[in-house]
């Protein structure tokens, strides 16, 4: 291995403004607002705070599936979250998300309203409330808890670990970028294993636990993620290719994909959502 600088740490670790990174302008020890800025309301009962970042685009998904059901009262208002300038720090996003991430939910069809926030929790309130995408039967609901919870573990060595040292560090280290290399190809494997036998990651029906591992993990050997399909040789997961490529097709999925949107193709861009109608108002406007 190559060598690293030498870094003692102190006794007590102190916050120093860090250079270089992507994140670091943005990033605090602390918790709480930085500032007083209330959210904006929508006409809907469903309020969502988001970014088309996976783990925002795995809402948007399941509320498009269930308005492709047919479940009307999924209808939303997708408001956009500017992570990079700080808007999960304003003093209404923390009252619906203490912990400053996106995406975040408001249920105002309840009284008081409900607030949910972290993505599998979000996944789950929805499913339950419209009774879909969820099995019932104990068996069946135990195995898409149990995928679901290992997305929600799991992502965070793709996200924070692998995709950080590779992606984003002002540096590169072999050793961290070894060792979430490592273990993101060990899920990978994990994955491609169980699809082996399955159409879906809990067996013929399509679940909330294969959306929420799609928007991270089919993006990833899709090659969205990182740029790193090349360097973690994602083509050898064929299963997993199979998964994605199937999952990407649904035009459900293909809506989730767009909303809170602001890079890419402007085409595909829809930063606000609050109709249907807004999908066809970007494609438009190219
Ligand atoms: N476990 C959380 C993670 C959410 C998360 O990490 N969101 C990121 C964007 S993908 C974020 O808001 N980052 C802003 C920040 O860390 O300040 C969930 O699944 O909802």
């Amino acid at each position: 291995m190559t060598d690293a600088a030498e870094y003692v740490p102190p006794k007590v670790w102190k916050w120093e403004a860090q250079e270089g990174g992507r994140f670091t302008k943005i990033n605090r020890p602390i918790a709480g607002p930085t500032h007083e800025k209330e959210l904006p309301v929508g006409e809907h009962p469903l309020q969502l705070y988001s970014l088309a970042t996976p783990n925002g685009v795995k809402v948007t998904v399941l509320l498009e599936e269930l308005l492709e059901l047919g479940k009307t009262e999924a209808e939303y208002d997708a408001y956009l979250i500017n992570i990079g300038e700080g808007d999960q720090f304003g003093s209404g996003f923390v009252d619906v998300n203490p912990n400053s991430k996106i995406p975040a939910l408001l249920d105002r069809s309840t009284s008081p309203p409900t607030r949910v926030f972290e993505s599998g929790a979000i996944l789950v309130y929805l499913a339950e409330k419209f009774d879909a995408f969820l099995p019932t039967e104990p068996s069946a609901r135990a195995e898409c808890m149990s995928w679901l919870f290992w997305q929600m573990g799991s992502a965070p060595y793709l996200g924070g670990g692998f995709g950080h040292f590779y992606a984003y560090a002002p540096m590169k280290i072999e050793y961290c970028i070894d060792r979430f290399a490592m273990e993101v190809k060990r899920q990978l494997d994990v994955l491609d294993r169980n699809l082996s036998a399955r159409r879906y990651l809990c067996g013929s029906d399509y679940n909330i636990a294969d959306i929420a591992t799609y928007a991270w993990y089919g993006g990833l050997v899709l090659g969205r993620l990182y740029d790193a399909g090349e360097f973690l040789d994602v083509g050898s997961y064929t299963n997993v290719l199979r998964w994605a490529a199937e999952i990407e097709e649904r035009p459900a999925v293909q809506r989730g994909r767009r909303v809170n949107k602001v890079w890419g193709p402007e085409e595909e861009q829809v930063p606000e959502r609050h109709s249907a109608r807004d999908f066809e108002i970007a494609a438009e406007e190219e």
